[in-house]
């Protein structure tokens, strides 16, 4: 059957995620993890993806079964997913270890830091949520992003940062204006810290010049915390949106620290901009599973195209 535009996009943007998640991968971080990735990060000739892509398909495959955000669900299938060689963040291993041992989820998620996390794991798999409410259901939307996120990052910074990528992913689907997506954005942004980095993301957005990865990287982060990367990628998404893909990956490479991470995010928004059908096969051919995650992507968008959900 031949894909609408929707779908087209909705599957672009989980195989895009996914592609920023395994070719973002070998950048990050310092010499050892780079090298770890170097042991890890093949698998049968494939580039493997990180927790990124794993946690992405986790809300995907509980999205499909419980039909909205089912906060038990996730955490289960999160806990049973996990693996250490998909490079999750020390916080998230141990939450995740004590949810799989039987802590509820709601005193795993304060166990490791009290205040919660305010890492980026939340906003790296907030983009499915995102096409699955659709930007005509805002308020539900990032609801459901909060719901999602606090499962593992209670941190109101660390739901800030998915609310941007799932919002932005969902309002890229429909082409909406960059100022309007800021607009959009600030309704929803409660932390000062990732409000600030928005102003500077508009201001870089708007600059009359092409603005440099470095630059990018000093002004908006490119650390873990969700305050450091997520409106990084929310920009260098949005920016490179009509720039072919292999551009973002550079451009992603270049900006550096959690690039895998930022690859995810600003590939979910890239894609949805621009739809499957933009990506290069030459990328697609070496990504771990691909077949398992397009049959997952169009299971996806088929149910969400034709309202099944
Ligand atoms: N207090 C101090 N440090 C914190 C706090 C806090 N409340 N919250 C987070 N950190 P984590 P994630 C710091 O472990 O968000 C993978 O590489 C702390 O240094 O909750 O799921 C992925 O690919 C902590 O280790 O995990 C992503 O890049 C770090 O933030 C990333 O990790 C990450 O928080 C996702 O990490
Ligand atoms: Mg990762």
């Amino acid at each position: 059957m031949e894909k609408t535009d929707s779908q087209d996009r909705i599957c672009g943007a989980v195989l895009a995620s996914a592609l920023g998640d395994a070719f973002g991968a070998p950048y990050e971080g310092g010499k050892v993890e780079r090298l770890l990735w170097l042991v890890l990060g093949r698998r049968r000739g494939r580039r493997c993806w990180t927790d990124d892509t794993q946690m992405s398909v986790d809300v995907m495959e509980s999205l499909l079964a419980c039909k909205r955000i089912d906060q038990k669900d996730l955490a289960h299938r999160f806990a049973h997913s996990y693996r250490w060689t998909r490079g999750y963040g020390p916080g998230a291993g141990k939450l995740l270890k004590r949810i799989r041992r039987g802590e509820p989820w709601q005193i795993a998620n304060r166990a490791v830091y009290p205040n919660g996390s305010f890492g980026n794991g939340g906003a790296m798999r907030a983009a499915p949520i995102g096409l699955f409410y659709g930007a005509g259901r805002e308020r539900r939307l990032v609801r459901a992003v909060r719901e999602a996120t606090v499962v593992t990052h209670a941190h109101p910074a660390g739901q800030d940062g998915a609310v941007i990528i799932a919002l932005t992913t969902a309002l890229a689907c429909l082409d909406y204006s960059v100022q309007e997506i800021f607009k959009r954005l600030r309704l929803h942004i409660q932390t000062v810290d990732v409000q600030n980095r928005l102003t500077v993301a508009e201001r870089l957005l708007h600059a009359d010049h092409p603005v440099l990865p470095k630059q990018v990287a000093s002004e908006l982060g490119n650390g873990i915390r969700a305050k450091d990367s997520c409106v990084t990628a929310f920009s260098v998404g949005l920016a490179l949106r009509e720039a072919p893909f292999s551009h973002l990956l550079t451009y992603i490479r270049k900006v550096g620290g959690d690039t895998d991470t930022i690859g995810a995010m600003a590939g979910a928004i890239w894609g949805a901009a621009c739809g499957y059908r933009q990506l290069p096969e030459e990328f697609l051919q070496q990504l771990e599973q691909r077949q398992y995650l397009e049959e997952l992507a169009h299971r996806f968008a088929d149910a969400i195209v034709q309202g099944h959900l």
